[in-house]
């Protein structure tokens, strides 16, 4: 925290509130309430199952993608409470994420030239997004609670989530990618890398002069990402498409599944081959390409070839049409879920190392492909050698046991599979609590449903999907929870809270309002004491505080056409005491935490009188926090 409370700041707080009756009052903050009264840990698993009571705290975070929605969505588990929305790729009404100039500048400044040229005239900024995958940086094979990762398919980005404040904090756009999908960080060392995949076959480059012959010409691209620069490090360029993808436990090798081996463009040539592949990529080798200079400079990062016969690759053969791509905890096994085919094959990646020697041959990798039922999409662990496979077709989630379906597969007369549960309906992914680290607990498990049909109260049309919970503690799976979300959350990590650490209140040094801290320094005031306007030719800069009830400037004047960019300081202490900038009629709005700053910038171009106004309740005389912009009109000639 800082030490610039505004009594140091030469503001006491009693006179900033103006009068002592309204200081009175600010013992109706909410938050100055809330700061000493913290929940009990609720009793997961006892009692009545997932059942958390008031003011009890989960055991687990759900980070939960949005698919189409574009953000990231923080839920409480077991209760399955929604906490927090993350925006990342979407344009937030409550927070101003896509408005405000920081948000702009993490939304813009990984895109690439061409983007950002297509973008002038457009807003500046892509104003969705489609979030699949969310995983968080890894050290040791655990999670380290410093970031989540999540991609956009919808335009080609990969965003870096910081999870001592729960924003995003850098966003990248991927060049020579069309369709960013499956997206894993490395899981040792550290991360590290993150891997992503890029979904859809296209010329290289894709500038209109390559239309046609996708066989021939069409290509998909595998990306690693250094996540603590949020920038390229390297590309493969693969043959057939990419879907899902994952990373082992030794930092040695990474995995993608192709569905498109066939390099179709409709859905009967995509899914024509009885066997599609897994792609195993070579880090040490790769790396070793990117020191030796065998590679090509493409879309300004160095792409090295991975395509058949490469040393960089190896092309293993997986029924049929493969989507889901998951390491055990075991650190030993690979399960690639069939979709097409009923089966899921397991590989034993203390092979590759011959793989790559050319000791074997690929198959000779598979250990195991059991039949499970039908649509195979996703697998989780329990971290006592048993897997849990979703089944879309079958509506099912099927637990079996890994050692016996190799014994199986050896031949030996042995049912790998220990249990099937009905699920409503159509499950693509699934996750375990703490299912993809070192320390998979196997306490619980989400099915992530597709479709949720009658389970819930009509809603029209367009039904919420269903994540539901199941224990899976005991040797039996038992259903727990109905869990309705809205478009469309595809993957979920659970991860147990004593992994996750964030602070309640913003330090004043954080360098998500590094731009405005220079500006503002430039105009001689310091954001932390500012009621300040700086005029500098036709732009005006406004610098506020925000302390309930009351914002520091209570009227601004401007003149019509005007550049004006607004600063807002929220100098509160304590935890949970959000203001908020809404200025009316300008389509601006913006959330201030607790010591956090932020900005926006915008023509002044109607005159008259607008009031702006703290649209975060946050005190009883919250209506009342507000103030006034002047627009003086432009003088005729
Ligand atoms: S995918 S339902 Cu976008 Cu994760 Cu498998
Ligand atoms: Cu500040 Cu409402």
């Amino acid at each position: 925290m800082s030490d610039k409370t505004p009594e140091k700041a030469g503001l006491s707080r009693r006179s900033f509130l103006g009068t002592a009756a309204i200081t009175g009052a600010a013992g109706l903050v909410a938050g100055a309430q809330i700061s000493t009264a913290h929940g009990k840990e609720g009793k997961s698993g006892a009692g009545v199952l997932g059942h958390v009571g008031p003011g009890e705290l989960d055991e687990y975070y759900a980070f939960n993608s949005s698919g189409q929605s574009g953000e990231v969505r923080v839920l409480g588990l077991p209760s399955m409470r929604e906490l927090l929305r993350i925006p990342v790729f979407n344009q937030c009404s409550a927070t101003g994420w896509g408005r405000t100039n920081e948000s702009r500048k993490i939304l813009t400044e990984g895109l690439t030239p061409e983007t950002r040229e297509y973008l002038k005239d457009k807003g500046g900024v892509f104003p969705n997004g489609d979030a699949h995958h969310p995983h968080l940086s890894f050290t040791d094979k655990t999670y380290d609670g410093r970031y989540l990762f999540i991609n956009d398919k919808a335009n080609n980005r990969v965003a870096r989530i910081r999870l001592d404040v729960m924003k995003t904090d850098k966003i990248l756009e991927l060049p020579n990618v069309s369709g960013v999908h499956g997206l894993r960080p490395q899981r040792y060392p550290r991360t590290g890398y993150v891997f992503a995949n890029g979904e859809h076959i296209v010329p290289l480059p894709n500038d209109g002069k390559t239309l046609t012959d996708a066989k021939k010409n069409f290509f998909a691209v595998y990306s690693a990402i250094d996540g603590d620069t949020m920038k390229v490090a390297w590309q493969v360029l693969v043959d057939g498409n990419l879907d899902n993808g994952d990373a082992d436990y030794q930092g040695k090798y990474s995995f993608a599944t192709c569905y498109n081996s066939e390099k179709g463009v409709t859905v009967e040539e995509m899914s024509a081959n009885e066997q599609d592949w897994v792609v195993v990529f070579n880090i040490k080798r790769i790396e070793q390409a990117i020191k030796s200079g065998d590679f090509k400079t493409m879309g300004g990062v160095p792409v090295v070839d991975g395509r058949h016969g490469s040393k960089y690759t190896r092309y293993i053969p997986v029924p049929n049409s493969p989507h889901g791509c998951n390491a055990a905890p075991d650190g030993i096994h690979l399960m690639l879920n069939g979709k097409l085919s009923p089966t899921v094959t397991v590989i034993d990646v203390r092979t590759l190392d011959d793989l790559f020697e050319d000791k074997i041959k690929p198959r000779d990798c598979v250990v195991a492909e059991p039949q499970l039922g039908l649509g195979p999409l996703h697998t989780a662990f329990d971290g006592r050698g048993n897997a849990y496979t979703t089944l879309f077709i079958d509506s099912q989630m099927v637990k079996w046991n890994i050692d016996k379906a190799k014994r199986a597969y050896k031949g030996e007369k042995v049912d790998p599979i220990i249990q099937k549960l009905d699920v409503h309906y159509q499950p693509g992914h699934n996750h375990s609590t703490m299912g993809e680290t070192k320390e998979a607990d196997g306490k619980w498990l989400v099915s992530l449903n597709k479709f949720s049909k009658d389970r819930f109260l009509n809603v029209g049309p367009l039904k919420p999907e269903n994540d539901q919970l199941i224990d899976i503690s005991g040797d039996e799976m038992k259903l727990v929870h109905d869990g309705p979300s809205f478009a469309e959350p595809h993957d979920m990590c659970l991860v147990h809270r004593s992994k996750i650490n964030p602070i309640s209140v913003w330090k004043r040094d954080d360098p998500m309002w590094e731009d405005a801290r220079q500006i503002a320094k430039k105009d001689g005031v310091s954001l932390d004491d500012a009621a300040k306007v700086v005029r500098d030719g036709n732009k005006v800069r406004v610098y506020m505080m925000a302390v309930a009830p009351m914002f520091s400037l209570k009227q601004f004047e401007v003149n019509q056409g005007d550049e004006v960019t607004v600063f807002v300081t929220n100098m509160e202490v304590i935890e949970d005491l959000t203001h908020g900038f809404t200025l009316e009629g300008h389509g601006i709005a913006m959330e201030i935490g607790p010591q956090a700053t932020s900005s926006v910038t915008f023509k002044a171009d109607r005159p008259g009188i607008y009031w702006y106004y703290c649209q975060w309740f946050c005190h009883a005389l919250h209506m009342e926090m507000s103030g006034q912009m002047i627009v003086h009109p432009k003088k005729s000639a």
